[in-house]
This record gives C-alpha cells, structure tokens and sequence, in this order.
C-alpha cells in the first residue's frame, strides 16, 4: 500500500504549475494575490525539492539493501552557490518548469536572481568541495559531505565612496533555505573541557573517561545533492549547535535573567560564522571548538550508521572512508580513536589499526601560515582527553621511528606531532600524515613540494608511496552547462550528443574544428555575448560602461599576497603611463582593454585590504580620464561569488593566475576560464602546468621565475636587498606623485617590495610580466588565432574534470565503488 501511494513525478506542466500552488499555499500560506518573486522563487524551489526527495529517498533505500563501503568528505567549507538552477538541470526538467513558472506569470530569469548564494566558504577549497559532491552524485558514488551550517557565510564585501573595502554580515537564511532539510531526529552532544578520571567498565577493567565540562547538541540538516543524468542523489548533512539546557530555571528564579540563557547564547554562537580567512590559520579558540564540534557529531553518526550493519569493528574501513578536506578537520583522528577506545572498549592497537585505515587527508597548501597548529595548554583545556591520545598516538609513533632509524634524535624532533616552542604547539598537518593511509596535493608541482618541502622527513618514515597527487578539477555541470548555454549548445550541436557533460574528453574533438572559419566565427560570436552580458552587468550595477570589443583581462580570486593583484595592477599603472605618454598614431594601434578585478580579502588582512583601495583608486583615474577613453577600463566587482562567477567566467578574454611560483597548490579558477574559451596569462604554478601540458604550450602565455629558483632569489634579497625593475620604479612615482590620491596612504603595499624584501617577486617577475601582456595584446588583434587558441583551449580542458578527480581519488584512496541508480 504504502507503495503505491509513493509520490509520482511530476510529469507535465500542469503537474508542475499544481505543485508551485500546492508551496505557494501550504508551505508559504501565501494569498495568490499575495505572491511575490522571492516567494514564486520559494515556493518554485519546494517544488523541485520534493523531485530531488524523492531521488535522495530511493538513493538511502538502495544504499541501505546493497550497505556498500562509504566515503565520507569531511570539509569544514562547501561554497555552493544557488542550487535551482542547477538542480533543474539535473532533474532534466529547465523548459518544463520556466513554461510552468511563466504561465503563472513569472520568469525564470527572474526566480533565479532571487536565491542567495550559499557561501559556505572562502573561496577554492570549499568550492572543490562543492564540485566533488556534485561529481560523486553524477557517478553514482556513495559520498557524502558533512560540514557545519554557518547562520552567516562568508561576508558580503561593499566598496565604499573611498574604495575600500567595508563587511556586512551574510545572513543567507533570512528567507529561509527551501535546500535543507532539518533533522531534529539526529542529535547528538558534543563535550567540551572537564577532566578525565580512571573508570571501572562492565568488565571490571579500568578505562580513561572524559567526564564534566559543557555539552552541547548537534542537529543535522541535510542538503540533497543532484545528480546529472542519474537518479542517484547525493547529499551534505550540516551540523547545527544547539543548547543542551535550554533555560536555566535555577537563575531565572534567582531573577538573574541573563544567566538563564547563557547556554543558548553560547551554543548559538558556536555555529553562527564561519571564519573569513583564506589560507591563513586564525589559531581562535571558537574556531578549534567548531571544527571538533563538527568532527565529533559526523562520527558519532557515521559510526551509528556502521553499527547498523552489525558487522565486527575491524571491519570499519572497509565500510567506511574518510577524507579529511585540509587540515580543519584533524581532530577527527584523535576523536576516532577515542570513540573506538574510550566509549567502544576496543584495545589501543586495534583502534588505531582502525583509525589509520580508514582517514585520508588532503593538503591544499604549502603556505606556512595556513598550516593549523593548536596550542598544548588550549587543547589541554578544551579537549584534556583527546591531549592524551595525541600524546601517545605521537608517543607510540616515535618509538617505532626510533627502532627504525636509532639514534636519529633529528629525525625524531622533525617528526613529532608536538614542536617544542613556548608554548608547545600541536602540528595537525603531521597528526594527519601520521594517522592517514594516503596523503594527496592537489596539482602535480604541489604534490612534489608537499614532500620536499612540507613532509621530507616523513618520506623517510613512510616511504613515499603514502604520498599521491590528485589534480584538482571543477564540474562541466554548472561551470559550462549552466553558465554558459550559448557555448554549450554550438558544444553539443557539434559534437551530435551531450555525452561530452559526463564524459568531458569528448572536447578534444573539438580540436578538428579550430581551424574551420564558420565555427571560429559561431564560437567567437558566442564569447561576444557572454562579454555584453557582463558589460550589462557591470553597467547596471556599477554604472561603468565597458565596451565588449575591448579584450576582458579578469582576475577573481581572494584578494592575497601571494596571487599577486598587486602585480597586476601595477601593470596596468604601467600600461596607463604609456598610454598618456602616446600620440593619437600610436594610440590608434594600441588593443583595448577592460581589467576587472574581483574578490574578497580577510576582514584583519591590512595589505589585502590596500591593494583593493590602489585599485579602485587607480579605476577613478584612468575610467575618468577622457583621453584614454576606452583603450584602458579597470573595474573592480565588489562582492565576488559563485552566482557571479557563473557571468564572469565564460566573459574572459584572458584571465590571470599569476602567483609567485610554487605558492599556489593548484587553483580551480584557472579550470573555469579555459574550459570557457578564455585564455591564460600565468606563472609556472599550480595546474597551470597541467593546463599548458594538456592544451598545448602555445595556447597559454606564460612567465616568471620557476618555483625551484624562488628560495634562492629570496636568500639573496635578503643579504643584497632589492633593486627595483626600472619599469615598476617609474610605476612607484607615478603612484608616489600622488596620481592616484593621498600616496602616503600606499606606503606600507610599497614597502613591501622594499623593505619587506619583495618576498613574492613581484620585481623579479615584473619585466617579464609585462613581456607577455604585449604578447597577449598582440596576439588579440589577430582574431583568427585568438579563434583558433580558444577552441583549442576548451578541447583540451577533458582531463579538468571533476569526474576524473572523484574517479581517482575513489580508485587511489577510498576504494570505493558506484551503486548504479538503475
Ligand atoms: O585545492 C583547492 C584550493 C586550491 O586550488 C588553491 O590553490 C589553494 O590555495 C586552496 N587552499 C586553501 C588552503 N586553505 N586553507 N586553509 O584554501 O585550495
């Protein structure tokens, strides 16, 4: 019975329009004559939300029968944007949903602006993440994401009259989120500080157990996530705190109000925001407590679902696999092997045979300060028990190295999990090698410096197949499917199929086409609208007109040193300085050029925060100057996000990643401008080596000092000092003259290249910075070749795939096979 009367699809538009109704009225207790965008939106989201419930339904049914290994991606970040869009996609069901949307008098387009874009994160991490839950989804594996749900996302970033950079909060749920689903059936308590005292079990054996301190409640929401041509549905379980008292009765009747819901307060906050700090380690209190508050509830119920099956504990890793996305999630080794010991009775041996089976961690940096180190006495206060394994996990640990290579006491202190500075400090990077079975970079040249420069002595220990690469890779779904239907319909048009959307090497054929006029001409016909589109944007919200005939020069990313905006604008002060310097014949020859900047800096990051004033200082300027006109635009787009990347992207020209070699592990958005026919001007970093290994060296423009040289070079500067580049010192006075405002405000970026020894390059790297930048101004003037280059640019991009990078880290790392939906 129950069976059939299992909900149907909804299999026409009258169907669709019933159901929209149906939210409208019983979910939003709206008057049809009260309905407004934001509601059709929601009320449109509920609807498909219940087709993507009923995939998610089936999908825990079959997962159920089959218990199949899992894998578990624990991430502290999932930057996912907006989903409708996305979902209807999935669901195949776009035109029948816009014709049902529309015959109740509202526009898709419309609806879809109306979603706040879920920006749990910081930028590329936490949206890898976001591809990867999507790839798992499309191929059927069984993956699923936990995380936290931040009352606020990432800040929203205003520019203010002055050109800095101003935060607001990202209250994303003010309308509610018609994606989540909230559990209120898993809850689970988290313990934090107390003690630990000796305890007799069952057994009569004596056992350490945490015990006192504060408690909390974990409860899950749940986000179904679609997957593409498939009718598995993938999902993320997001933990919320909650107070374990909801109201203390003791001190509302002593009338000291406050204290009453002091734990409310204090458990509201724990999960309220999340940290705005890309690749740098905050080392907060607060921020250790989320990142064991979301540990412990996602094991606690991973490990609920493994009891389930009844199977025997050393049986663990084969059910189960766990990704530790970075270094936030690293208390879970220590939490894993507490659970198994101090609450399941298991031996010490038997546990962490367990524990070392079953956690993988991946390394997204080499930067020194984004490397999570916790303070002995912080730990030993908030989590006492959890100090004691890592003591002895690093105990136990040593003591095998120590047989293994006796007497090497240097090798000992380079591998110990504790260093020994003042106070001592708990390395979770080295917790993870130690209690992993496999350690993965994220682009080849990332992956070789993790064990030269990160781990050496480990390689040692371990040998050094314990150490892998995977590259990095972004979803064709939503970063060409859905951001760009023009380039995608002349795609599948000429390929005769959309098997190139779940199989994206058929791309390369492609390449045959790249020398073919008409479709040169239809393919730059399409990066001409994509580029009004964002000239539209820019005008509407910004009020700048860009003209789409100049060449669009984008950089959007976190605003950070070592991605080197300040490199970038500077180049364009130097293109600026010429450009005043031409006559009208000399002017006529010259390739315009629209720079648009964007992306967001960490609220406390001061030299961040001044590159962005430099460069809407310096937008005010050249955009107002009337004889330069169009020949050189800069923007600055305030508030970068995925939704706005979905217009950004496929607009590009060339777009640049040009980080001081060797400081940036791999990127993500150097994938999305390529896969979109735009062009890159990069350093030797990152994938950007994969990218012109795959695409063919003259399709990308290239420059600056190799990752191998940087060290030497900064030795020197710091014994020889530095000598500017000649072309960045005539920069620098321009700037110093005051051309840009108030110089004196631009002393401490400047001082960076001098007196902070240009720890980034920036002079180095200049010369042949703006070397290339001519090529590329060069080359563009020649439309048949820019054609041709940025063909072969998306039918290379097959192996940038996120599909490819799910695939290998199941295949390399969790052992993991796909439950077919059908
Ligand atoms: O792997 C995803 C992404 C890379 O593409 C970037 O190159 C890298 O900077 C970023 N790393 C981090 C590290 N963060 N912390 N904390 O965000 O990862």
């Amino acid at each position: 019975r129950w069976k059939s009367l299992a909900p149907h699809d909804l299999a026409s538009t009258t169907d669709i329009e019933k159901s929209i109704v149906y939210h409208t009225t019983y979910t939003l207790c709206r008057h049809r004559y009260n309905v407004d965008k934001t509601a059709m939106y929601s009320a449109t989201s509920h609807s498909v939300r219940d087709l993507l419930l009923k995939e998610w339904n089936t999908t825990q049914e079959r997962l159920h029968v089959t218990n199949p290994k899992r894998c578990y991606y624990l991430s502290m970040e999932f930057l996912l944007g907006r989903a409708l869009d996305n979902a209807l996609y999935c669901l195949s069901t776009k035109k029948e949903y816009a014709e049902s949307v529309k015959a109740l008098g509202f526009s898709m387009e419309d609806l879809l602006e109306e979603e706040r874009d879920a920006a749990l994160g910081n930028g590329g991490l936490g949206r890898l993440a976001a591809c990867y839950v999507d790839s798992s989804a499309t191929l059927e594996y069984p993956v699923w994401g936990y995380g936290l749900r931040f009352k606020y996302g990432i800040f929203k970033q205003i520019i203010n009259n002055e050109g800095y950079q101003d935060e607001t909060p990202d209250y994303w749920l003010s309308h509610g989120n018609p994606w989540e689903l909230r559990r209120d059936d898993i809850k689970y308590d988290v313990q934090f500080y107390g003690y630990v005292a000796t305890k007799m079990n069952d057994a009569g054996e004596s056992r350490l157990s945490w015990e006192g301190g504060e408690k909390m409640y974990a409860v899950a929401y749940d986000m179904p996530i679609p997957g593409y041509d498939t009718k598995n549905c993938g999902n993320i379980r997001l933990w919320e705190s909650q107070p374990h008292n909801l109201f203390d009765f003791g001190a509302f009747n002593n009338g000291d109000y406050d204290k009453a819901v002091n734990d409310q307060k204090r458990a509201n906050n724990l999960t309220a925001v999340l940290y705005p700090n890309d690749n740098h380690d905050s080392g907060k209190e607060l921020r250790l407590k989320q990142e064991y508050f979301w540990v412990s509830a996602s094991l606690q119920d991973i490990i609920r679902r493994f009891k389930r099956s009844k199977r025997p504990w050393k049986e663990f890793s084969d059910q189960v696999a766990l990704q530790l996305n970075d270094t936030h999630p690293i208390m879970a080794i220590a939490e894993l092997q507490r659970l198994l010991v101090d609450v399941e009775g298991l031996a010490w041996d038997s546990a962490w045979d367990i524990v070392t089976k079953t956690f993988a961690f991946t390394n997204h940096t080499v930067l020194p300060e984004a490397l999570e180190r916790w303070s002995v006495p912080l730990m030993e206060h908030l989590l006492p028990r959890h100090m004691q394994i890592i003591y002895d996990i690093n105990l136990f640990f040593l003591q095998k190295v120590e047989k293994q290579f006796p007497g090497d006491r240097d090798l000992l202190n380079q591998v110990s999990i504790i260093e020994e500075s003042q106070p001592q400090q708990v390395r979770m990077a080295y917790l993870a090698v130690v209690g992993s079975h496999k350690v993965n970079g994220v682009a080849a040249l990332h992956s070789e410096l993790v064990k030269k420069d990160l781990f050496p002595a480990f390689i040692k220990c371990f040998g050094p197949e314990k150490f892998i690469n995977i590259t990095n890779g972004i979803t064709p779904r939503r970063w060409l499917y859905q951001a760009n239907p023009a380039l995608r319909d002349i795609i599948t048009e000429t390929l005769g199929s959309e098997k190139w959307v779940t199989h994206l090497d058929e791309l390369a054929q492609l390449k045959k086409f790249a020398d073919d006029k008409a479709f040169q001409k239809k393919w730059m016909d399409v990066k001409y609208r994509n580029k009004q589109r964002l000239a539209k944007w820019i005008s509407t919200n910004m009020g700048i007109d860009v003209s789409p005939d100049s060449l669009f020069d984008i950089q959007v990313k976190r605003i950070h040193e070592y991605k080197r905006q300040f490199l970038n604008i500077l180049g364009v002060i130097h293109r600026y300085r010429e450009l005043c310097e031409m006559n009208d014949s000399e002017r006529s020859k010259v390739t315009p050029r629209v720079v648009i900047f964007g992306g967001k800096a960490a609220p406390g990051y001061f030299v961040a925060k001044l590159v962005i004033k430099l460069i809407n200082s310096v937008a005010k300027v050249v955009n107002n100057d009337e004889s330069i006109g169009d020949l050189l635009k800069v923007v600055f787009i305030p508030d970068y996000k995925v939704s706005l990347a979905e217009i950004i992207t496929p607009a590009s020209d060339i777009s640049q990643h040009i980080s001081t070699a060797g400081t940036e592990a791999s990127g993500t958005s150097n994938m999305k401008f390529v896969l979109n026919g735009g062009l890159i001007l990069g350093t030797v970093d990152g994938a950007n080596i994969e990218i012109r290994d795959e695409i063919g060296e003259e399709n990308i423009f290239m420059f600056g000092t190799l990752a191998d040289k940087v060290p030497d070079i900064r030795h020197n500067q710091k014994f020889y000092g530095v000598l500017l580049d000649a072309n960045l010192q005539a920069v620098i006075d321009l700037i110093e003259s005051g051309a840009f405002g108030d110089a004196s405000i631009f002393n401490p970026l400047i001082d960076t290249l001098t007196y902070g020894g240009d720890y980034y390059l920036i002079s180095e790297d200049f010369d042949g910075y703006l070397k290339k930048q001519t090529e590329v101004d060069d080359t563009f003037r020649d439309k048949t070749l820019w054609a041709k280059k940025s063909i072969m640019c998306t039918a290379g991009m097959g192996f940038f795939s996120s599909d490819r990078a799910v695939r290998e880290y199941a295949d390399k790392i969790w052992n993991l096979k796909p439950i077919p939906s059908e």
